[in-house]
């Protein structure tokens, strides 16, 4: 079994695990550290990956981009929009869930886009079985820390419809400390002062800083907090508007109707950006644009800055943000580390560097940092690793109220309850107190709905407890519900049960005994004694059973999830019986070939003429069929056809192979004499 990290980054994929000298990081197929976040469709199969981005521009209207972003979002959401601009496929409606419109096998299909992050987590995990030649299964996934409970549920259904066990999701920044502070050896100790640090993670959509306190085997997040519209993606648009304009005027060619003239602009632009983060000037020469035009351009560092002038101003935004929440000043902080591919880009250092008014920290690999977080993450929880104990303290990111119908018999209760606030510790439990006659319901909601994207509705769930009645006197039953917001973030009613009270006897604790319990301090007071222990009256709320909850959530129902599994399984093998297709006309192709090339060479005293020509023009035969009408055939006509191959080839080729074995078997003998 093996312990896996994923950052699913809104651009790239980075895939850790965790092995007993440390983490490293996963190649992909094409040996690359990093996958393209992508999926696209095809008329035989989906292209995941790698492959999506190969095919993404004969491919735009079925290629689907910002899966993370669009997971658990409402297609009426206007982050949905913004999303649009950054996806090639058309977003729909599907079932109340924004997904994509792609043609795939012929066909018009909708996914969601729970669906869809389903689909690359599938990929992911063949990636990473196959480079461990192990199966995977525990994984920790990444999010950003203002993901709500409906986004964060999203990915655990798509994790689950992978077939994957989610140990956890945490917070980018989250694991990106963690892999920062379980492999320091010089963290303070508990009466030490602790380490602070920033972590600084600009992405390619997104820009988060947290606040983390350190002590020798802990963290602490203090704050985070974040822009979520800022990254790499906003200074390629400005980009791309600029160049846009430019070559409308100098070229007469408009970009902005044209996808693929697009597609090509906006793949230039982000190498022309990365070049000048590292150089004062850099040239965009782009072939046959559009019609044959080719298109040249130039652009200074200043330049670009000045183009991206209003993102810069919020560049500090998150970071005051960061440090007010947690109440401390830039004097505060020990050390600002800076991960995600956009911090390399010099403006932004300056600027971050100058808030702080310190030198910055790039001690991290920038692009790596949070999927090796995850592989620890992964290691902590895993049943089959040893890792260095290390606590990790997450915080709550937005607050949430449960809400409840007043009961007709407490005129005077109260209807709503705030349980968690923002800055409070996660995972965490709260355990609520109801008195009541006959069930009920809770309903779970995020208290303040503009702290949260878009237009996200507040609403997280509501829970029935069942079972409720009036007791035999008709007295109200003492109802206890377990609150937890767990280790993914996510908001649970994880049990019910009633209490009674009742008065037990129990023996007095010493003057000097540490323990006296808690519901236990309105009684006697102490008597002391000597000898044998003096027994005291106390009342005590004892668990008198169960209380059964129904819980509605944004997460989908088992039936649901399991028909959505059995179709992702079908489309894998779908996937697989393409692919195998592939390998077997390939290697038909190969044998055709070698088999051309020997047979007037090695196998040239094999044959009789005859037997030559029958075997070239059945070789013959075969390359025109593979580029012919079988071109496109089944695997099995492939594998039919090879046989045939075989039937002429396969005496020769024995003929062959026994005057060797021949040769052997007498040098051997000579060597023997
Ligand atoms: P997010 O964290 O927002 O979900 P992500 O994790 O996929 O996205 P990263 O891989 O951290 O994003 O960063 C990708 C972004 O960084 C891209 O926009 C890329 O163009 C940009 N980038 C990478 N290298 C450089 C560079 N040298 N200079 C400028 N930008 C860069
Ligand atoms: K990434
Ligand atoms: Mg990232």
């Amino acid at each position: 079994m093996s312990v896996v990290g994923i950052d699913l980054g809104t651009l790239n994929t980075v895939i850790a695990v965790a092995r007993n000298r440390g983490v490293d990081v996963i190649t992909n197929e094409v040996s690359n550290r990093a996958t393209p976040s992508l999926v696209g469709f095809g008329p035989k199969s989906r292209y995941l990956g790698e492959p999506a981005k190969t095919q993404e521009i004969s491919n735009l209207k079925n290629t689907v981009a910002s899966l993370k972003r669009l997971a658990g979002r409402s297609s009426k959401d206007p982050d949905v929009q913004i999303e649009q601009d950054f996806v090639s496929a058309p977003l729909v409606d599907v079932g109340g869930q924004v997904g994509a419109k792609v043609t795939y096998l012929g066909k018009e299909e909708h996914f969601t886009a729970t669906q869809l992050v389903a689909m690359f987590l599938s990929k992911v995990k063949v990636t990473a079985s196959t480079e461990l030649k192990l199966p995977v299964s525990d994984v920790v996934l990444s999010v950003p820390p203002w993901f709500t409970d409906a986004q964060r549920r999203s990915l655990m259904d798509a994790a689950d419809i992978a077939g994957l066990k989610l140990l956890r999701l945490i917070n980018d920044t989250t694991a990106t400390a963690l892999g920062y502070g379980i492999t320091k050896l010089d963290l303070p100790g508990p009466d030490e002062k602790p380490r602070r640090v920033a972590f600084i993670d600009i992405g390619h959509s997104n820009y988060t800083c947290a606040i983390v306190q350190f002590k020798k085997g802990e963290l602490s997040v203090l704050s985070t907090a974040y822009d979520r519209h800022f990254g790499g993606r906003n200074f390629d648009k400005a980009l791309i508007d600029h160049f846009g304009k430019e070559f409308k005027e100098k070229y007469k060619v408009d970009i902005k109707t044209n996808p693929k003239a697009l597609v090509r602009v906006a793949t230039g632009v982000e190498k022309l950006k990365k070049v000048l983060s590292a150089n004062a000037s850099a040239p965009l020469n782009i072939e046959s644009l559009v019609n044959d035009v080719d298109v040249h351009s130039f652009l200074k560092r200043e330049e670009l800055e000045e183009l991206v002038q209003p993102l810069l101003d919020r560049a500090t935004i998150p970071l005051e943000q960061a440090l007010a929440d947690a109440k401390l000043g830039v004097d505060d902080i020990d050390v600002i580390e800076l991960v995600g591919g956009c911090t390399r880009v010099p403006s932004l250092k300056e600027r971050i560097g100058q808030f702080f008014g310190k030198t910055l920290s790039f001690t991290l690999n920038q692009d790596e940092a949070v999927a090796r977080g995850c592989a620890f993450a992964c290691a902590i929880l895993s049943p089959v690793f040893r890792v260095r104990d290390f606590t990790v303290h997450d915080i709550v990111s937005y607050p949430i109220e449960f809400t409840w119908e007043q009961s007709p018999d407490i005129p005077d209760e109260d209807t709503s309850l705030t349980v968690f606030n923002k800055g409070n510790t996660m995972p965490s439990t709260k355990i609520l107190t109801f008195y009541r006659k006959q069930p009920f319901d809770l309903e779970a909601k995020y208290v303040k709905p503009d702290m949260l994207p878009g237009k996200t509705s507040p609403w997280i769930g509501r829970f029935s407890v069942k079972g409720v009645k009036a007791d035999s006197k008709d007295d109200f039953m003492i109802c206890k519900l377990k609150a937890r917001l767990n280790l993914h973030g996510i908001l649970n009613v994880e049990q019910g049960y009633i209490v009674e009270d009742v008065e037990v006897e129990e023996p007095i604790p010493d003057a000097d005994g540490e323990k006296k319990d808690g519901d236990a301090m309105d009684t006697d007071q102490p008597n002391r004694s000597a000898d044998k222990p003096k027994m005291r009256k106390v009342k005590k709320q004892v668990r008198k059973g169960e209380l059964p909850i129904v819980s509605s959530t944004a997460s989908l129902d088992q039936a649901a999830k399991d028909a959505y599994a059995e179709k992702e399984n079908l489309m894998i093998m779908e996937d697989k019986l393409v692919a195998d297709t592939e390998n077997v006309k390939n290697e038909l192709e190969e044998y055709v070939y070698s088999l051309r090339g020997k047979i007037d060479d090695v196998y040239s005293e094999f044959a009789s003429e005859e037997e030559k020509d029958k075997l070239k023009v059945k070789l013959e035969d075969t390359e025109d069929w593979i580029y012919g009408d079988g071109e496109d055939a089944s695997k099995a006509a492939y594998i039919a056809k090879a046989d045939e191959i075989r039937f002429v080839a396969g005496p020769i080729i024995q003929r062959f192979l026994d005057k060797q074995e021949a040769e052997r078997q007498a040098v051997q003998k000579a060597r023997e004499e």
